[in-house]
């Protein structure tokens, strides 16, 4: 039953305004939440608990009539919009004739087509080879995988701050203990982690992290870990659950070329900053990287749930003819969502669309930081941005409860914002790419009103 104040679908065409008819949550959305405790595994985590109606351009409706403003995207997957028109067509379309057979079964063109997209989009002009999965995680496992497979060697090199997933092996990947990794134990083994370049907490200053840091890990890599053992150096060019850490510059290119020297395969996580977030297709095309394999899902299509591993032939095709697979790895209604979605990204220019929104976003970002000191440090780029919250009046260490108290703030609001970071003091921005300027800037003067409640009870305790 359609409730109410609310429109019969989402898309494009819903109002993109912010209209609150209730509390947030409202009514029905409490109703809601009363019987998901009752029916839903308490592990399972929660942001914001309104219900969602329908959701389109720049806003998602609730249950109750509520417009909230989207900077969230589902954790940067709808870049295109949610049930972007394009998207809905294709699915519908392909649903209607077929929706399922398994590409390894009896195929279909949609998965060929992805692949071939993939291998034209993803850096480098060599030859390509892709295959499909269903989710983030899945494709990190097989990146790794074909990284074994193709090299003969075991280890795998990942980061601090890291996230690729909450399966076993990605859970081994992944840094943070509470809440992804504790009790779930024991994971995977010969999973190495290093140092990141992380700029604002680089104990010698952010001017020469990026190559201090990079010296770190290559000499952890060649005389602890020994690099003739390591199969993939798996990174995000840009962290996503880590707190959105734009490595220092040169850290990325130095890694990249001891990974060619010593034979280790260079493995780009872009599930979060893929398919034109960053203002580039991919993040690492911003300081001329060209991975090995690149692993992407999120916003490849447009809410359906699909992933990939793209790389060169070679490795690729390493892994014997039946080695990789999956019942619904490239489902037809996936692939034909991700080719109108992949449509939409090139014909609409998202990526401009994702610089755009950095040159509005950033400089109100820097506005906010100078006047309020619990802004530690301003990052980002493109369309995916985050402020780093700290205890302030020259003390950086996280402030987590602050960085709730602001989300939660931005939320009663009608500002849909997530937070990240390994400490959770980081409040991140990642709105749809063809969301409306006056909707962006009205979500960024909801940031605003958000910190100076927040920062005034800052300064009392
Ligand atoms: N690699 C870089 O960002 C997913 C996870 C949210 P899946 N990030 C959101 C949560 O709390 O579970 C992610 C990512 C990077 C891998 C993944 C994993 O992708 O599609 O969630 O499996």
């Amino acid at each position: 039953m359609i409730p109410p104040n609310v429109p019969a679908r989402g898309g494009p065409g819903l109002p993109q305004v912010r209209r609150l008819v209730t509390e947030i949550p409202g009514p029905r959305s409490r109703a809601l939440a009363a019987r998901r405790t009752g029916a839903v595994a308490r592990g399972v985590g929660e942001t914001l608990p309104v219900y969602v109606h329908a959701a389109g351009g720049g806003v998602v409706v609730d249950v109750d009539g509520n417009s909230l403003i989207d900077f969230g995207s589902g954790i940067a997957v709808v870049s295109v919009g949610n049930a972007a028109d394009g998207v809905v067509e294709a699915v519908r379309e392909q649903v209607g004739r077929f929706t399922h057979t398994c590409f390894m079964i009896t195929p279909y063109e949609g998965y060929v087509a992805v692949c071939e997209a993939l291998n034209r989009l993803t850096p480098g002009d060599h030859d390509k080879r892709s295959a499909l999965f269903n989710s983030g995680a899945e494709a990190v496992e097989n990146a790794v995988k074909i990284a074994r497979s193709a090299t003969g060697r075991d280890a795998v090199v990942v980061f601090e701050h890291a996230y690729h997933g909450r399966t076993n092996l990605t859970l081994a990947m992944t840094a943070k203990s509470m809440p992804y990794k504790a009790g779930f134990g024991p994971f995977a083994p010969e999973v190495y982690r290093v140092p990141l370049a992380y700029p604002y907490r680089w104990p010698t200053g952010r001017e020469h992290c990026g190559e201090q840091a990079a010296a770190r890990v290559i000499e952890l890599v060649r005389d602890e870990i020994g690099a003739g053992e390591v199969a993939a150096m798996v990174i995000e060019p840009i962290q996503g659950e880590g707190g959105f850490i734009v490595p220092g510059r040169g850290f990325l290119p130095r890694l990249a070329e001891f990974c060619a020297d010593t034979g280790i395969l260079f493995v780009a996580d872009e599930i979060q900053t893929g398919f034109a977030r960053t203002g580039t297709m991919f993040a690492c095309e911003d300081e001329g990287i060209v991975p090995d394999l690149i692993t992407t899902a999120k916003g490849i299509a447009g809410g359906m749930p699909l992933a990939a591993v793209t790389g060169r032939a070679e490795i690729m095709d390493a892994p014997q003819a039946g080695g990789l697979g999956g019942t619904y790895g490239g489902n037809p209604a996936a692939c034909a969502a991700a080719l109108a979605a992949i449509g939409l990204i090139e014909s609409a220019d998202l990526a401009a669309r994702a610089r755009r929104i950095g040159e509005l976003a950033l400089p109100r970002l820097r506005a906010l930081a100078a006047r309020h000191d619990i802004v530690g440090d301003v990052r980002g780029r493109g369309a995916m941005l985050a402020l780093e919250l700290v205890r302030g009046g020259g003390d950086t260490s996280p402030d987590k409860e602050l960085t709730a108290a602001v989300a939660a703030a931005c939320h009663r609001r009608g500002l849909i914002v997530l937070t990240a970071g390994t400490w959770g003091n980081v409040l991140r921005l990642l709105p749809p790419l063809v969301i409306d300027e006056p909707l962006l800037l009205a979500g960024l003067d909801l940031l605003d009103e958000a910190f100076a409640e927040c920062a005034e009870s800052a300064a009392s305790r």
